[in-house]
């Protein structure tokens, strides 16, 4: 409970300007506790919310406090790292809301002196390149978008879909590396398993959410009025989920609709729904140990000195389903 009232707390503050006062009120600076920042773009989403959780499980292993700050925008990731500073936290961890911030946010970070360790999304400099030199802790995306690839392939043979007759709606949001790499992986196994080509359609979803992929899949489901039977790609749980509302909206029956995910803790609602809809699983990766890893490398970088290594691939990954979901969630402790 205090960590929540303290979260809401924050997010309240950094939309004003003179919060440096009240910051050091609040977080009772006299205290000799190290802060550290969790900054995340999409708090709504239950994967940034696990990767909180286990962010403070190194809090509390290391004796350290985790400031959780939602940065849905520019201004107020520019914003709550002012917020940051005013409460002595020494660096925070970062899933940026747009990768092409990432000049602006190191400028402000080191004019106070902070550490910062990227999760998730990488930035990119004012040319559009990766910024490597910030320490990056991230999923293996074109071997997870591969295998999101191949159980999709395999679940349609499993249902004996004629390939003619199917096609593959590829919700696409390419100006995020990490998404344009899961979706060519995802389309590359495809192909690879023998997918007709010309049936791969790709279709922009103008934001990551489940309205955004909802719109883009209805775009592109009216473009093919004869597919009888849809596979549904796209960079996580959500621009699926969008994938398969469009299709129950469009009058598809679930049987003829296969969509896998990635994220898996954003589907466990989906998963649990009384009957089966083409929501057939979710590729769940290790927000734990992004959660964990990335602010613990921080900790130490803070702490010990200890520089974090500049790019971390987390590959592990497991196919859940209705039916194995609960135990996979449990073996993670999730
Ligand atoms: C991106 C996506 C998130 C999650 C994360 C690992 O930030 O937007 O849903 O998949 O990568």
């Amino acid at each position: 409970m205090k960590t929540i009232r303290k979260t809401l707390a924050v997010a309240a503050l950094a939309g004003t300007a003179l919060l440096s006062a009240s910051a050091h009120a609040f977080f009772g600076n006299d205290d000799d506790t190290l802060k550290l920042g969790y900054l995340v773009k999409q708090p709504e989403e239950p994967w940034f919310q696990t990767e909180w959780s286990f962010a403070e499980k190194a809090g509390e292993k290391y004796g350290f406090e985790v400031i959780k700050m939602a940065v849905p925008d520019g201004e107020k990731t520019l914003n709550a790292i002012d917020t940051l500073a005013a409460s002595g936290a020494k660096g925070f961890v970062i899933c940026t809301p747009d990768p092409k911030l990432g000049p602006a946010i190191m400028a402000k970070a080191k004019s106070y002196g902070l550490k910062v360790v990227t999760v998730d999304d990488q930035f990119l400099n004012a040319k559009g390149k990766p910024m490597t030199d910030v320490p990056l802790v991230m999923m293996a995306a074109s071997q997870i978008g591969q295998r999101q690839g191949q159980e999709l392939y395999k679940e349609m043979q499993k249902r004996g879909w004629n390939p003619a007759d199917s096609a593959v709606m590829a919700i696409t949001a390419d100006e995020l590396d990490t998404a344009r790499r899961r979706v060519d992986g995802s389309i590359s196994a495809l192909k690879e398993a023998g997918f007709p080509a010309d049936q791969i359609y790709r279709v922009p979803t103008k934001t990551n959410d489940i309205p955004g992929a909802l719109d883009a899949a209805n775009s592109l489901l009216v473009q093919y009025p004869n597919v009888k039977h849809w596979l549904v790609v796209g960079m996580n749980d959500n621009t699926v989920l969008g994938g398969i509302r469009a299709t129950e909206g469009q009058g598809f029956d679930a049987q003829n609709v296969i969509g896998i995910g990635i994220n898996g803790v954003d589907a466990v609602n989906e998963l649990a729904k009384s009957k089966p809809t083409g929501f057939y699983g979710s590729l769940l990766p290790s927000p734990d140990v992004h959660g964990f890893k990335s602010i613990e490398s921080l900790y130490k970088w803070v702490k010990d000195g200890v520089e974090p290594n500049k790019y971390v691939e987390v590959t592990d990954v497991v196919l859940i389903t209705r039916d194995n979901y609960k135990a996979e969630l449990k073996k993670k402790g999730l």
